[in-house]
């Protein structure tokens, strides 16, 4: 089956240009720049003049099935995967959980039995580490056989682990070619400010949210897993970061000599802490952690993703419907963390980025695609437009407007964070390993994702 998409602006890290990419079967078979060859060689001809055509995105942080504050998120793998193709998001890599008592071998088969569920895109594992022992370090080795090649550790919550345990599990992954990404938020001066602020009328506060989970918290825990990572001579990812004082300390680190890569996701691109301050409990609709901030960090975040300083754009989707939030209405510290995000991701950050010139196209591809790939172990079945790369396709469509609503998204979720927000673009066609998957926000082929085993970390970037 020869699919030929004709005439649109391919769009690589390093430049676009006008032509034609073909795909045969699951893979681009041939790239061909300026005029279209002659159609009658194909099955099938797409039309997509006036149409940006980007390699699939690539969610590299998403929560599908997580058990959080006595709740279970409401997208499951089914739903959530479902949700990740229909806004252009041909591969994600969720985060498989060693919960307590658990060996690493037994949280992935649990990931790999909830996406059993279905999945309508590919889709990694990353393993995160919450005990450590001496069969955890040996099966670090097997997480590597497995494809299961990053790891995520935690400074905050009940899954967080020592210091002492950071260093080591830094320097086991070293052996064995392994890289993790650390949420940083430092936990004891969460957990005093949350005592504070629980102790009075504000405990029924959504506010309460933000304000018990200051910027400081988050840098103070950057700085500190990055001297533990420079004692351990490695490289690490601080997922999801949010504000100029944490990025201040991955700078000092890098004029240090040291290798940082940083991730941030939409909702600190776009939103300010003013959320938390809706009117009644509208505001928890946007607790995660960690929180929201304030305008000049959102300005901090987008010129550091323009010069490079940010490697890429997750969604850390983590969803709950509007129910689920309420069970923290006496109590601001039960209401479950995290936000939807995997469908909209794209479209966002074409029109806060592209469209109003903050960042170029080749940058939004660079961020959501090709580096996510690169420093995930998938470089370059994944990632890039070139042949012999898996047919991972998104037709863009600059000049259609849509608007965000829940009562059209994919997701399970009853909201949407973005609600009523009117895109510069809609994301028209989605293509995975060479099969029309979505077009135009709706699923039109499901459950082709499959599992895929990732190379270690400097194989691919
Ligand atoms: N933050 C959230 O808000 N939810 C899930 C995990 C996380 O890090
Ligand atoms: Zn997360």
């Amino acid at each position: 089956m020869k699919t030929l998409i004709k005439d649109g602006t391919i769009v690589r890290s390093d430049r676009s240009f006008k032509g034609s990419v073909l795909i045969d079967g699951e893979k681009i078979a041939r790239i061909y720049e300026g005029d279209a060859p002659d159609e009658n060689a194909f099955d099938t001809v797409v039309d997509a003049s006036g149409k940006l055509v980007f390699p699939g995105f690539i969610d590299a942080h998403t929560h599908f099935d997580l058990h959080v504050a006595g709740t279970v998120t409401i997208d499951d793998f089914y739903s959530g995967t479902r949700a990740a193709i229909a806004g252009g998001t041909t591969t994600i890599i969720d985060f498989g959980t060693q919960y307590h008592g658990e060996t690493l071998m037994q949280g992935l088969q649990n990931w790999k039995e909830m996406a059993s569920a279905g999945t309508s895109c590919d889709y990694g594992i990353h393993m995160t580490i919450t005990e450590w022992n001496e069969e955890v370090c040996r099966e670090c080795e097997t997480m590597m056989e497995e494809g299961v090649s990053t790891f995520k550790l935690y400074m905050t919550y009940d899954t967080r682990v020592d210091d002492d345990v950071f260093y080591k599990v830094l320097k086991r992954l070293k052996e064995v070619h392994g890289i993790t990404g650390v949420h940083c938020e430092n936990d004891g001066l969460i957990a005093a400010l949350r005592d504070e602020y629980a102790s009075d009328s504000r405990v029924s506060k959504v506010s309460s949210h933000y304000l018990t989970r200051p910027p400081e918290a988050e840098a103070e825990a950057v700085n500190r897993l990055l001297y533990i990572a420079e004692q351990a001579d490695v490289p690490v990812i601080v997922v999801h970061l949010t504000n100029e004082l944490a990025l201040q300390e991955i700078r000092a680190a890098r004029k240090r000599g040291r290798k940082v890569f940083a991730e941030t996701c939409p909702q600190y691109l776009l939103l300010t802490d003013d959320v938390y301050e809706l009117p009644g409990f509208e505001g928890a609709k946007y607790v995660c952690a960690p929180p929201i901030r304030k305008r000049s960090d959102v300005e901090a975040l987008w010129e550091a993703l323009k010069n490079g300083e940010i490697q890429t754009v997750s969604t850390d989707h983590c969803s709950f419907t509007t129910e689920q939030k309420r069970l923290g209405t006496e109590d601001f510290r039960k209401i479950p963390g995290g936000v939807p995000g995997v469908e909209t991701r794209v479209p966002l950050i074409y029109t806060e980025g592209v469209s109003k010139g903050r960042i170029s196209r080749e940058d939004m591809c660079r961020a959501l695609s090709e580096n996510p790939a690169r420093l995930y172990g998938l470089y370059p079945q994944k990632g890039v437009i070139q042949e012999g790369a898996d047919a991972d396709i998104v037709i863009l469509d600059p000049d259609v407007k849509r608007v965000i609503s829940a009562e059209t998204q994919v997701s399970k979720s009853d909201y949407a964070p973005f609600e009523g927000y009117e895109c510069a673009c809609a994301v028209e066609k989605v293509y995975l390993r060479g099969t029309l998957s979505a077009e135009d926000g709706k699923v039109v082929c499901e459950n082709r994702g499959k599992f895929l085993k990732r190379n270690g970390y400097g194989e691919t970037i």
